[in-house]
């Protein structure tokens, strides 16, 4: 009997959720419980880390989970190893729905960096006012150069004070739109954007804003991930389920 843990945060992930609950299919959502007011899905949900690897595991046996989808963020690489260490372990079949990264078009003004340090390494030894749309969790890097303006964009306001000087947050939680963030990047007077090279429809749109007014971007690529089987649309991930092998015999 297939049942199946959707590890989920992202567009795909609940578009993903909406084809699973259409043929009825025995799934569970799982969020990290990361923000608040967290979007509902239309599968059961659960809400939290599992503890480690050790922990899923344990998750995998309890539920019963025959088939894990991996559709979290493609930054949320802590996420999907542990996922492959404990579907490996467990005999359970693991299968990631992950977005291509985006490679840039002619007019694009992009300065690709391998991660978070490199990203702060390559802001402009000037002044700027600078798009900082990585979300929350690495923010303190940029604490090093105070010299800057920088416009964040957070799910939820943030706990504590920003580690710079001169900053401006919005709170806002994607998909976004390309006129929204043109306006944005126009109020702001915006000279350059720090973003992650996440892929998919629900963030790129303020990388097509920045090609209209010629503004310029530092991306950051995707942090490296143990391999796995990879789908990159819903009908490969269903033909997935379909044809995957049967659940190995567990030993008790
Ligand atoms: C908690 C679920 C859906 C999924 C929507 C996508 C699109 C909108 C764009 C910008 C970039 C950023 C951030 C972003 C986007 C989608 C998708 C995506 C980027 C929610 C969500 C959760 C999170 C976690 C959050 C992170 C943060 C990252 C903001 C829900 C809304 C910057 C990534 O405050 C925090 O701690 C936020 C943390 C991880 C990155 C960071 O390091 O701060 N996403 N985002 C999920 C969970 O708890 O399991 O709240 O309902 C999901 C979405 N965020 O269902 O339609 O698919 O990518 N999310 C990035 O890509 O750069 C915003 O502002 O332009
Ligand atoms: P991460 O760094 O890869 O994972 C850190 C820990 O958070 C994991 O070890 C796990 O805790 C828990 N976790 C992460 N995703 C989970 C999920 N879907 N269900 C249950 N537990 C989860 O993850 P992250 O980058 O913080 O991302 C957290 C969530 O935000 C994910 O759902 C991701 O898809 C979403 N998101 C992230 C980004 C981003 O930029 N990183 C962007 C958009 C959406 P335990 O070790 O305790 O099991």
């Amino acid at each position: 009997m297939t049942r199946i843990l959707l590890l989920g945060g992202t567009t795909e992930a609940s578009r993903l959720a909406n084809a699973l609950a259409a043929r009825g299919a025995d799934a569970i959502f799982s969020y990290a419980g990361r923000t608040h007011a967290l979007a509902g899905q239309p599968l059961a949900m659960r809400v939290g880390g599992f503890g480690g690897v050790d922990g899923l595991r344990q998750y995998l046996r309890d539920e019963k989970i025959t088939h894990v989808i991996d559709a979290t963020h493609p930054f949320a690489a802590q996420m999907s190893a542990h996922a492959v260490a404990a579907c490996q372990v467990e005999g359970v079949e693991l299968c990631a729905f992950e977005r291509e990264a985006w490679s840039p078009a002619p007019a694009d003004r992009w300065t690709r960096v391998t991660d978070i340090a490199a990203a702060v390494e390559a802001l402009p030894k000037t002044p700027t006012r600078v798009f900082l749309a990585i979300g929350r969790q690495n923010l303190q890097a940029f604490a090093a150069r105070p010299e800057h303006f920088y416009l964040l964009r957070l799910v939820d306001a943030a706990p504590d004070p920003l580690p710079f000087p001169q900053a401006e947050a919005v709170i806002a939680r994607g998909p976004f739109t390309e006129e929204s963030d043109r306006a944005l990047l126009e109020t702001y007077r915006i000279e350059l954007i720090v973003a992650k090279n996440s892929g998919g429809e629900g963030a790129r749109a303020k990388l097509d804003a920045a090609r209209k007014l010629g503004i310029p971007v530092i991306l950051i690529d995707r942090p490296a991930i143990p391999p796995r089987r990879v789908a990159g649309t819903i009908d490969a991930v269903l033909h997935w389920l379909d044809h995957a092998a049967p659940p190995a015999e567990r030993g008790v």
